[in-house]
């Protein structure tokens, strides 16, 4: 079983600013927990960041056919962007969707999601054990899918 995890704008300051909200660890210790957690599931991971739009719907096209699921945490792009939904309804993967923060508590721009309708499940406000809980999470849908 193989996942892409994927994460928006400026996900890659993590730890250097805004710790109240998003804590004080970094990227590299989110991705160590990933990896660690990838091992314990037996499931193979690739993590990808990039802070534009573009590059990100790349990365959901070319998930077709190499990727069973997906763990997108589109950051400030959930809010905006019909390109990240569209992609995502067009490879149809199973995807969970993440956020560190709970945007359901924060302003009421972030309680907008586009990508939401695309997505099996919302995880928010778990910090980063969000994404351990996403891919727990598309492991147990795609079992059950196999069962079928
Ligand atoms: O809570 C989340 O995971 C968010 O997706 C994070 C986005 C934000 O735009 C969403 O509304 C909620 C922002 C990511 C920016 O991360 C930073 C990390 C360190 C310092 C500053 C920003």
């Amino acid at each position: 079983m193989k996942f892409l995890i994927l994460n928006g704008p400026n996900l890659n300051l993590l730890g250097l600013r805004e710790p109240d909200i998003y804590g004080c660890q970094t990227y590299q210790d989110l991705a160590d927990r990933i990896q660690a957690e990838a091992a314990r599931l037996g499931v193979e991971v690739t993590l990808r960041q990039s802070n534009h739009e573009g590059a990100l719907v790349d990365d959901i096209q070319a998930a077709y056919g190499t990727y069973d699921g997906i763990v997108i945490n589109p950051a400030a792009y959930t809010h905006t962007s019909v390109a990240l939904l569209d992609a995502l309804k067009a490879v149809a993967i199973p995807a969970v969707e993440v956020h560190i923060s709970d945007v359901s508590q924060r302003e009421d721009f972030r309680k907008i999601s586009y990508v939401r309708s695309a997505c099996i499940a919302t995880i928010a406000g778990h910090g980063f054990d969000g994404y351990l809980e996403a891919m727990g999470l598309l492991k147990e849908h795609l079992s059950h899918c196999k069962e079928d």
